[in-house]
């Protein structure tokens, strides 16, 4: 018996969603211009399919899990349940204008045009700031819309801005912001959910082990508690004595959140020879 996965079979989200099950231990072979393919030492069976199918298929039982943008899998309004959220392929669906129209806020939109590929979402905004306009519905290239006279507005995908801006638009308001999300049908078997739990953990760890860093320095033993005090460790920072007499060696984990500010902090306290460290997998 095989937990079977459905992820994008090209595009964003691809890359990362094969490195994450890589970075999970679990080897894949023949992943490229493949339907599907399965891991020779976990049992999961890869399909790859369009972002779009994805909830459908999780939710039909064709796969058991998938990985696919929160964005899609709230537009298409499936029965899959998230899991975890997988912390890439992160983006935000955002209303904007042209950048010489004026707006103060979502009323502005009050009877205008507005495209979008997320008719659903952009319906459920509209409806709760209680706004009457109309929703053209497009299957891409939504930025456009405005500079051909299609639409007045639209609401589009954003990571950097950079398509908004080559196109002579504003980003205004964030509907939604989104991340690919690892969901699964809602009744998988006894045996399936065991498997999801095993792999969950496996992506846990891997995704915890990405925010933290391993740090080890050097500290006068006489600085010992100040560098501490700034150290907050797993369970607590550990301390090794160097040959030199009077120096400790000290280990410790460091989130990259607080990291930078950390560093410099030790560095007044004392420390020297601060070496820092990728750590793979984190298990706590
Ligand atoms: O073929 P298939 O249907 O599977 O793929 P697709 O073309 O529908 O999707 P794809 O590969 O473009 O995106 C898959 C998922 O990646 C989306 O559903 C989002 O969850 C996520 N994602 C993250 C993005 C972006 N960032 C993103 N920037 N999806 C699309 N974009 C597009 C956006 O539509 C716009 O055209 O990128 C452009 C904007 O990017 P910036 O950087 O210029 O702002
Ligand atoms: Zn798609």
């Amino acid at each position: 018996m095989k937990l079977k996965i459905a992820i994008q079979k090209s595009g964003r989200l691809y890359d990362d969603s094969i490195s994450m099950l890589r970075e999970c231990g679990i080897d894949l072979r023949n992943v490229k211009d493949r339907l599907k393919t399965e891991s020779d030492n976990f049992p999961l069976e890869v399909f790859f399919l369009r972002d779009d199918d994805i909830p459908q298929y999780v939710e039909d039982a064709v796969a058991d899990i998938g990985i696919v943008g929160e964005n899609v899998l709230m537009e298409k309004d499936k029965s899959a349940e998230v899991v975890e959220q997988l912390g890439f392929g992160k983006c935000r669906l955002s209303l904007a204008v042209p950048r010489n129209m004026e707006f103060t806020d979502a009323s502005s939109l009050q009877g205008k045009r507005i495209a979008t590929s997320y008719p659903r979402l952009l319906g459920q905004y509209l409806q709760q700031k209680g706004i009457q306009a109309e929703i053209h519905e497009i299957s891409g290239s939504v930025e456009i819309a405005p500079g051909i006279g299609l639409a007045d507005a639209v609401a589009d995908l954003v990571s950097s801005g950079g398509t908004l801006f080559m196109n002579g638009l504003k980003e205004v308001e964030t509907i939604f912001a989104s991340q690919a999300v690892l969901v699964r049908n809602r009744k998988l078997s006894e045996e399936k959910i065991q498997l999801l739990e095993k792999l969950l953990f496996r992506i846990r760890a891997v995704k915890k082990s990405k925010r933290n860093k391993y740090i080890l320095l050097n500290a006068p033993n006489d600085k010992l508690h100040r560098i501490l005090a700034l150290l907050p460790g797993m369970k607590s920072p550990t301390i090794l004595p160097l040959a030199e007499s009077g120096w400790s060696s000290v280990h410790s984990v460091l989130s990259e959140d607080t990291f930078w500010d950390i560093i410099e902090q030790l560095k007044d306290a004392g420390a020297q020879g601060i070496l820092v460290i990728p750590i793979e997998k984190m298990i706590i």
